[in-house]
């Protein structure tokens, strides 16, 4: 049964020590990238605009990325403060972005650029110390033996009326291997796309033995919406902050005590969209980054990739400000866990190793904030900014902070608790 799927996993030492280092990471990009790049209307466009299998095969002959600099991507995730890169290896559209030797539906075989960007850009990770993670679509509209058809793709891709579920899977595992074999030390697996078909056999016992086999410390994540499933590494949440399903897709019962992530766009689309300007603030991506890190989570924030290879430059000057802020912030950030009081509409809690506590105040109505009393005596609060002494009274409700106007920052006024 795929709910128990590798029912007796037991992490590795190495895997527990990598899903430390997860969780001090704390920030990631997340890069969306393939030949639907180039119709500038989201990876979903074979989908949305219903193009069957035989004419989105052409795609693939105009993609050419001359301008892919893997160095200068990797200086700016570290510019950003960023700590590992999960990037689409295959997407739902079915076509790999690297060397594959299952399938000539590869960069390597179909496209004019014909290079292995995927090995490209693990050289330059390797190089500045950077994670990489690979996304890897389960749900996939071109292989003829994705079928029955899931949910999506029904009708549009002409693929025949019949297949062979267990080539499909047989398949999607040996491009698995591919990635865990021939692309050294691989930071994780990011699954996607299960929930395309609830009731199949997915196999997961398998695929998940086979890469905890092929690689122990390789970190394996699902976003299928549902708790997680034992042979999973970390738990992760689709545009939603853990337990809050404000998407109404995030049905997990539970947040369970794996490491947390949460991803997010920067505009409203994964894959680029021309049409699609909605670009979030950098304030807006710093909160919900810093409650991310309230509820121990991760922040993936996303860059849909132009098909020239550039990141779009609303999406660097964000990342750039982001950077900034962290190398200022990071420190209540960065090596912290979740903090004893839940994320609030007024902010969240963070705490380092040492036990200091950081409270995030984000949004102040007024200068005067109550918030629930803290496990423990406070020995000192303190400004995180300069220093001086936060005025407070510990009171049988909770502790009431007076913030001045003048001490709020418009961002995210950190305190500094000693307890
Ligand atoms: O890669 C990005 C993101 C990380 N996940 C992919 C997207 O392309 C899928 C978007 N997820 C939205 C979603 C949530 C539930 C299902 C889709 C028909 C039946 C089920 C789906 C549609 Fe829904």
């Amino acid at each position: 049964n795929t709910l128990f799927a590798q029912s007796d996993y037991k992490p590795t030492d190495k895997n527990i020590e990598n899903r430390e280092w997860f969780q001090d990471a704390k920030f990631g990009l997340f890069i969306h990238w393939g030949v639907y790049s180039i119709l500038g209307d989201g990876e979903w466009v074979m989908n949305n605009q219903k193009i069957p299998v035989y004419q989105y095969e052409k795609l693939p002959s105009f993609f050419n990325p001359t301008q892919f600099d893997p160095a200068e991507w990797v200086s700016m995730v570290k510019k950003a403060g960023m700590k590992y890169i999960t990037i689409t290896s295959k997407h739902h559209d079915g076509f790999a972005m690297y060397d594959s030797k299952v399938s000539d539906y590869n960069i390597v075989d179909r496209t004019p650029y014909g290079k292995d960007v995927l090995k490209m850009l693990k050289d330059e990770c390797d190089k500045q110390g950077i994670k990489l993670f690979f996304y890897h679509s389960q749900l996939d509209w071109h292989h003829p033996d994705y079928f029955p058809l899931g949910r999506t793709g029904q009708g549009f891709t002409g693929r025949p009326d019949n297949g062979n579920w267990n080539d499909y899977i047989d398949y999607m595992n040996t491009q698995l291997t591919e990635l865990l074999t021939n692309y050294g030390e691989v930071g994780g697996i990011w699954f996607d796309g299960m929930w395309d078909k609830p009731n199949a056999d997915w196999r997961l016992d398998e695929t998940y033995s086979l890469i905890h086999k092929l690689q122990p410390g390789t970190l394996v994540g699902s976003n299928h919406h549902i708790s997680p499933i034992p042979g999973e590494d970390f738990q992760m949440f689709e545009r939603d902050l853990p337990g809050e399903n404000t998407m109404g897709f995030n049905q997990t019962g539970t947040i369970s005590e794996l490491p947390l992530e949460m991803c997010e766009t920067m505009n409203g689309s994964w894959g680029f969209n021309l049409q699609d300007k909605n670009y979030k603030s950098s304030k807006r991506l710093i909160q919900t980054m810093v409650k991310a890190a309230g509820y121990g989570a991760n922040f993936l924030l996303n860059t849909g990739l132009m098909p020239n290879g550039k990141i779009q430059t609303e999406n660097i000057d964000t990342l750039v400000v982001m950077g900034k802020w962290l190398d200022k912030y990071g420190e209540t950030i960065y090596n912290t866990r979740r903090g004893p009081i839940k994320p609030q509409d007024w902010g969240a809690t963070t705490v380092a190793k040492d036990g200091t506590v950081f409270i995030h105040l984000l949004e102040m109505k007024d200068e005067n904030l109550l918030i629930p009393a803290l496990p423990g005596k406070i020995k000192s609060a303190t400004y995180w900014a300069n220093g001086e002494k936060v005025k407070y009274k510990e009171t049988d409700y909770g502790i009431l902070l007076h913030i001045p106007k003048s001490k709020q920052d418009n961002v995210d006024t950190i305190l500094r608790i000693k307890m």
